[in-house]
């Protein structure tokens, strides 16, 4: 495994690599690996010849500077996961080599409309033009290849989405599963700064969307009842303060009032555990997908049992 620092070097290692015919798969990170930044690199190794991932704290996305602050790096770590998950080229780039200015203003940066504007676009001004910017610099570092994303970042997926239409770039961005642990929590690198207690408090945003897709099983429904009912459970829990829990068109991400099909519907969450800002979200029609499952296992439970 490469550890490559410059864009120049990325930039050519990978072009080498599609000149004699291998595909290139980009997986980008903040770094402090965890299961679903390997779901990403599984999910390229199986696809591409070439596995680069990405590793750069983006200082453009941040608005809040503790947050910057306190993300945790754990770069030696990261290294070797990279390397056991079968990756190629690791970049990961200084500040400087990104932006040649800072930390003055960085003059030209991308900004996605429509996607990006309600729910994290409302709450945190200005992260999605530095999340746009960054992977738009990231594409053309990389060049043609496909691009791995998680839906955990859904409102994300859909601007980068958004950005490569619009901006014609030769990259396909790939959407993979939300990676949650056993309790239902969503894998999150800021997961690390939650206490024990708001760790434990944490569950009801997973639960408060299964609520929520439960209702949806009874569409045509109305999206503020969905609303509320996730409201509360999360309010039944004091140490987290709800931004958002909301239901919206799975592709323009804006609030349906009258929702007849669950499947053209996702819900989104967003809340604050004392310092720490979590998101999740999931697809209106999952929960048809496990109560299927479920269904079958207790017949087969039923079988057992004679
Ligand atoms: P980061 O938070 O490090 O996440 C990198 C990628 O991993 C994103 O595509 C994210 O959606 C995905 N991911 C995180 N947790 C996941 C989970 N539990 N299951 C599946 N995928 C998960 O997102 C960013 O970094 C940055 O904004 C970035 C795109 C790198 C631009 O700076």
């Amino acid at each position: 495994m490469r550890v490559i620092e410059t864009v120049a070097e990325c930039q050519e290692v990978l072009a080498q690599a599609r000149a004699t015919g291998r595909t290139v798969g980009l997986v980008p990170t903040m770094g402090a690996l965890h299961a679903g930044h390997i779901s990403l690199m599984s999910r390229a190794r199986a696809e591409c010849d070439v596995v680069a991932v990405s590793i750069f704290v983006n200082p453009l996305q941040f608005g809040d500077p503790d947050d910057i602050a306190h993300y945790p790096r754990t770069f030696d770590r990261d290294r070797r996961t990279c390397a056991q998950a079968g990756v190629d080229v690791v970049f990961a780039p200084s500040v400087r080599e990104m932006y040649p200015d800072w930390p003055a203003q960085v003059a030209t940066t991308v900004s996605v409309g429509g996607v990006s504007e309600g729910w994290e676009g409302t709450s945190r001004p200005g992260h999605f033009d530095g999340v746009a910017t960054v992977v738009a610099k990231l594409f053309a570092i990389a060049g043609p290849c496909r691009a791995y994303f998680g839906e955990k970042d859904f409102q994300q997926l859909a601007v980068v989405r958004q950005m490569t239409a619009d901006l014609s770039i030769p990259v396909v961005v790939v959407g993979c599963p939300i990676v949650r642990e056993t309790d239902g929590l969503a894998l999150s690198s800021r997961n690390v700064r939650l206490s024990p207690d708001e760790r434990v408090a944490a569950v009801v945003l997973s639960r408060a969307l299964a609520v929520g897709r439960n209702l949806l099983q009874q569409a045509p429904c109305y999206s503020s009842t969905v609303a509320e009912a996730m409201r509360l459970v999360v309010e039944s829990e004091p140490l987290v303060h709800l931004d958002y829990a909301v239901a919206v068109g799975r592709h323009d991400l804006v609030a349906r009032e009258l929702i007849e099909d669950p499947r053209e519907v996702r819900l989104l969450i967003a809340a604050e555990l004392g310092p720490v800002r979590l998101i999740d979200n999931c697809a209106g029609l999952e929960v048809v997908a496990d109560m299927a499952e479920r269904h079958q296992r207790h017949q087969r439970h039923l079988e057992r049992i004679g």
